[in-house]
């Protein structure tokens, strides 16, 4: 195993670990029949090609080495998307009290967004993993945003990417306008939050009625037979 795969290896246990911790919290509002703050989430390592554009940005050598784990704080990366706002500090209470990982870094781009527009909370963690060496502790990075945050973030990574951070005023100014008007779609839907939780319970009961009422008539069929 190369040297980078060996350095990796406790990033990849964190988001895998990460991700079924984060996922089960969304089941668990779930059996309780309670509204999840918690849409979907997502994780990645990042990729080698990024560590070493990132590592070059912040003039840190580009070694598996702890110090390249400690400064560039997204080698392990989780993404929680939430349908509402108030959902991100539901969401991010949640984070802050568990005992399997520690906060040591918040930045909220909510109330402060970034000048490209980019909204986001990001929690920075120390996160234990265990392994047949005994514990390593990782930093790892999670986001969570709305989902028109999200769809923002997803259009303008791409955006920069083809213009590789350079862009044109017209599409800057145009992005930026495109940010605010998400917030503004974030507002109205928490307006009517509790109209949108209400059609969705429902929703969920119908759905949960017809699989039970196809089960049954299957085991029915299959009896028959
Ligand atoms: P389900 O049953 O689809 O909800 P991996 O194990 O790494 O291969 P990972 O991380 O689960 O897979 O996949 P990925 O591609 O990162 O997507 C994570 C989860 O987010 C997947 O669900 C996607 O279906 C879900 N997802 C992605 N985009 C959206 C979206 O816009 N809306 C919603 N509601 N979900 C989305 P799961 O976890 O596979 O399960
Ligand atoms: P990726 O993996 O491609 O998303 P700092 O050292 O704190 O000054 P750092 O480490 O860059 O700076 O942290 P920051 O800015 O708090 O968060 C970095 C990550 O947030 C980025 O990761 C993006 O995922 C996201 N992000 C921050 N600003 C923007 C933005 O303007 N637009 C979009 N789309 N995302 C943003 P990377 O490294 O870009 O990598």
């Amino acid at each position: 195993m190369g040297q980078w795969e060996v350095f990796l290896s406790p990033y990849r246990q964190a988001v895998d670990e990460l991700k079924i911790k984060l996922k089960g919290m969304r089941s668990q509002f779930g059996i309780m029949s309670a509204n999840s703050p918690i849409e979907f989430v997502t994780g990645r390592v990042k990729p080698l090609a990024s560590i070493y554009d990132k590592s070059l940005d912040k003039g840190i050598p580009f070694e598996p080495t702890a110090l390249l784990g400690n400064e560039l704080q997204d080698i392990a990366g989780v993404r929680i998307m939430c349908q509402f706002v108030d959902d991100i500090a539901t969401v991010t209470e949640l984070i802050r009290q568990r005992n399997d990982m520690r906060v040591i870094e918040e930045k909220d781009y909510i109330t402060h967004s970034k000048p490209s527009g980019y909204r986001s909370h990001h929690m920075i963690i120390e996160y234990p993993v265990e392994t047949i060496q005994g514990r390593i502790v990782v930093v790892a990075e999670i986001q969570i945003r709305t989902l028109a945050m999200n769809f923002w973030a997803s259009i303008e990574h791409s955006m920069n990417y083809k213009y590789k951070g350079i862009f044109p005023e017209e599409i800057k100014n145009r992005l930026q306008s495109a940010a605010e008007a998400a917030f503004r779609l974030d507002e109205e839907m928490s307006s009517i939050r509790s109209e949108i939780q209400e059609a969705q319970a429902y929703f969920s009961e119908i759905k949960e009625a017809t699989n039970t009422a196809i089960h049954k008539s299957t085991d029915k069929e299959e009896r028959d037979k």
